[in-house]
């Protein structure tokens, strides 16, 4: 038997087909009739057998039981929940419990669109998800200049006649707030319509591979160079002819800001050739169909949203956003903030809602930052986080200050896990509880469809039904939920599913100018209870969305399409969305951003970074998945170790060989990994991939030879965005000793 189904291990989000025999899975192979992925899926997806039949593939809850974790059942489970987060949540208040939400979740359908509700039944100011150790600055800058932290402008790689990739590596982590694909092959078709490819890397990346031009920055400093950029483009003056020179708020209150900006100083700075710098402004000059895109390497440095600023503003400038062979804006079928009837006047996007208790960090986009979580563990007072429910994450290896973070950690008085493997973190819960198999579910890719390389959709069902023992990510939140309101585990679940359900459609009808407002709350009602309940608040997004009938009776989009449609529904090429998608109070590109005034100031006056310190940047590699996916047996490799590269030239001023272990070390904190000499990374930088560092896990020595050792047992809260307090992963200072 065959069933078509999504594999959304990563943003990719690739179309497949499973193989199915005696009800198990044997094969998963790309599905050839899906235009968005057209046959690509990489050896992670392949492998998803191999990762549901793994021996630490959790299949039942764990509970403590005289300090250790044994299985249990979901009642025994559940009610251990109550029995220690009520009485905390009844002396303490809401605040005492913390959420955490990891990666997985993402790419978890059923159990992303319950976080909403179940946030609304905690109550708690204290959420936190991995988005401060990864994307928040992209989102950020979105939300100040288009007024939707959705809004994420993305390459038009089928169309353009250039890339300038700054810090990331798609052809190992297949994309990221761009969901493309079979990535090398778009590459391989943009060069053969004679495009160029440029990438900004300190290291020699299978993506810097591809490249025509590859400049090896210095880490750290991608703002010189764009700053460097925008100073000859502004010059260049090109921009104030364009479609959008009308939409850009007070932008000429910049131009003088960047005289300091030269391209000599910037190439001291970036320690790049001036040609490198001059040759990438003349080919911008030359097409209007380029687009600059950045991710890690950019997001998660010391002056991130100032550097994504500085893309989208370079975007602009070369007069590529927003227009075909650009960076686009997708229209995702099912409602996003930047989809719905725009308002008369819009609220535009703010920071700061609310603040951390201790060291008062402002609220990012409804969270606060994860460099703020070990102190308000730690710290004692009204508001401290006495309980933590983490769900797909594993903190204790993805957070930084990893030492803090696990004593943190251990001294909760509870900690809830959801997961399909007891993880590091999951090692320190009380309960750990087992999400259904991946491919046992159905999949709508909510979040990445807003980062879509064409206008597209795929919803795929289940090929089973869950089987005793097993219980929907649904069911298990809203039990959570159940608990979070003071009712008993058992409460009517349904009730809470339905009550909540019932809010939401209340407050799409209230929105401004609301596709659905005439449509009666029971109209509504009885449309979506006609599906199975995890089904219905996609339908009612998709029809309340751009594309969709909003229950009108008349043509459009909903669930039904998608079903009918199973390998995928795509709405066409990405189409220009300004100025129907800006959400900005002035109702313009709030390119004039205060923020961005004051880093620039400060970036001015910065010394050039001295020779002799090693700067620390991370890696992604195929075969693995943050701190997770490493462990199956087929993606272990030789390609896939935590080992860390140093160039050849520091290698041998140093004396130091191939294969030699040595010791990295940042202020009082060293971890010891194994040198890997190589000519692919700029000297002066070295490289460690996160999510290593495994040797806690039960029988690590059998599963996996190499367990390497965690990175972020060094990275520190010194550096850090100073806008949204998004940690810096990347550039750091170490220093490298023999041992
Ligand atoms: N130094 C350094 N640190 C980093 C990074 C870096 O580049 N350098 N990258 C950062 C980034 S970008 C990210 S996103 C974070 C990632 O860090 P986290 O958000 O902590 O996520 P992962 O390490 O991907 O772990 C995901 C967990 O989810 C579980 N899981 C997978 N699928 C499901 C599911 O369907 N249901 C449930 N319940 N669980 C599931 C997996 O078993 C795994 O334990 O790490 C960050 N940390
Ligand atoms: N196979 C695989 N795929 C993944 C993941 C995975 O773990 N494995 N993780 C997923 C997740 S959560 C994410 S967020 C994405 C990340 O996707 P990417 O960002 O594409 O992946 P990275 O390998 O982290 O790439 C960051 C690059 O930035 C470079 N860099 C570091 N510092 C600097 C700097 O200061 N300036 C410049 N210009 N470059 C710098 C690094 O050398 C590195 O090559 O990948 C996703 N996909
Ligand atoms: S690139 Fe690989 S892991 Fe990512 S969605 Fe596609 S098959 Fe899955
Ligand atoms: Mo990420």
């Amino acid at each position: 038997m065959k069933h078509l189904s999504t594999c959304s291990l990563c943003e990719a989000c690739c179309a497949c087909v499973l193989h199915i025999e005696d009800e198990q899975i044997v094969k998963v192979l790309p599905d050839t009739n899906d235009p968005l992925s057209q046959s690509f899926m990489c050896q992670k997806g392949r492998a998803i057998p191999e990762l549901e039949a793994h021996p630490l593939h959790l299949n039942q809850p764990m509970i403590r039981r005289d300090g250790v974790l044994s299985p249990a059942t979901w009642e025994e489970a559940f009610s251990r929940i109550e029995d220690i987060l009520a009485p905390i949540l009844a002396e303490h208040g809401p605040d005492a419990l913390a959420i955490y939400l990891g990666n997985g979740a993402a790419h978890n359908f059923e159990l992303s669109q319950y976080i909403e509700p179940l946030l609304t039944a905690a109550g708690t100011k204290n959420f936190f998800t991995s988005g401060t150790v990864d994307q928040v600055p992209r989102q950020v800058v979105s939300g100040l200049l288009y007024g939707s932290i959705e809004s994420v402008p993305v390459p038009d790689i089928d169309r353009c006649d250039l890339i300038c990739i700054i810090g990331a590596n798609p052809v190992e982590s297949n994309g990221s707030l761009w969901t493309t694909p079979g990535i090398l092959r778009r590459l391989a078709q943009l060069k053969s319509r004679g495009g160029k490819i440029a990438v900004v890397d300190p290291q020699h990346s299978r993506t810097a591979k591809l490249a025509d031009f590859h400049l090896a920055i210095r880490p750290g400093t991608d703002a010189w160079l764009l700053a460097a950029v925008a100073r000859e483009l502004f010059e260049f003056g090109e921009w104030r002819e364009s479609r959008l020179a009308p939409y850009l708020n007070h932008i000429d209150k910049l131009i003088p800001l960047f005289d300091p900006f030269t391209i000599a100083r910037a190439s001291e700075v970036c320690g790049l050739p001036a040609e490198a710098i001059v040759n990438l402004v003349e080919q911008l000059k030359l097409t209007s169909r380029a687009a600059i895109y950045g991710r890690m390497g950019v997001t998660t440095q010391r002056r991130s949203s100032l550097t994504v600023w500085l893309m989208d503003l370079v975007n602009i400038l070369a007069g590529n956003l927003d227009t075909e062979g650009g960076v686009m804006f997708p229209k995702p079928l099912a409602s996003q903030t930047n989809t719905y009837p725009k308002p008369e006047y819009s609220e535009g996007f703010s920071i700061g809602k609310w603040h951390s208790r201790v060291s008062h960090y402002p609220e990012v986009m409804g969270e606060l930052p994860v460099r703020c979580l070990h102190e308000e563990i730690h710290t004692d007072g009204p508001g401290k986080i006495r309980a933590m429910i983490c769900m797909a994450a594993n903190p204790r290896l993805s957070n930084t200050n990893a030492p803090k973070i696990t004593a943190a950690l251990e001294s909760l008085e509870a900690l809830i896990c959801l997961d399909i493997f007891v993880n590091e973190t999951g090692q320190l819960a009380d309960v750990v509880l087992p999400s259904p198999p991946k491919l046992a579910r159905c999949n709508y890719d909510r979040y990445f469809y807003q980062f879509t390389v064409r206008n597209y959709a795929r919803y795929t069902q289940s090929f089973r039904e869950l089987k005793a023992g097993e219980r929907d990510d649904r069911e298990i939140i809203l039990r959570l939920m159940a608990i979070l309101m003071g009712l008993p585990w058992d409460a009517d679940i349904e009730k809470i599913d339905e009550d909540s359900l019932l809010q939401k459609l209340e407050q799409e009808r209230q929105r401004p100018n609301s596709r659905i407002a005439e449509v009666s709350l029971e109209d509504l009602k009885a449309e979506l209870f006609k599906l199975e309940p995890k089904e219905r608040r996609l339908d009612l997004d998709l029809r309340n969305g751009p594309y969709g009938d909003a229950f009108t009776g008349n043509e459009g989009i909903s669930l039904e399409s998608l079903k009918e449609n199973p390998n995928g529904l795509d709405l066409g090429a990405l189409q220009p969305r300004i100025p129907e998608l800006l959400r900005t109070r002035s109702d313009k590109i709030e390119i004039y951003q205060e923020f961005a005034v004051n880093e620039l100031r400060g970036l001015a006056d910065e010394e050039t970074p001295e020779e002799g310190e090693f700067r620390l940047v991370g890696r992604r590699k195929l075969a693995s998945n943050n701190s997770w996916m490493h462990i199956l047996p087929s993606l272990q490799n030789d390609r896939n170790r935590c080992e860390l590269l140093i160039s050849c030239e520091d290698a041998s001023k140093l004396n130091i060989s191939d294969g030699e272990t040595i010791e990295v070390s940042r202020a009082q904190r060293s971890i010891r990994a194994t040198a890997k000499v190589t000519e692919d990374i700029r000297p002066g930088v070295v490289s460690l991939p996160h999510g290593w560092g495994h040797n806690s896990l039960p029988g690590v020595d059998k599963l996996m030879p190499d367990p390497g050792v965690n990175v972020n047992e060094l990275t520190d809260d010194a550096d850090v965005d100073v806008l949204t307090n998004t940690n810096c992963l990347n550039g750091y200072t170490v220093k490298i000793n023999r041992l």
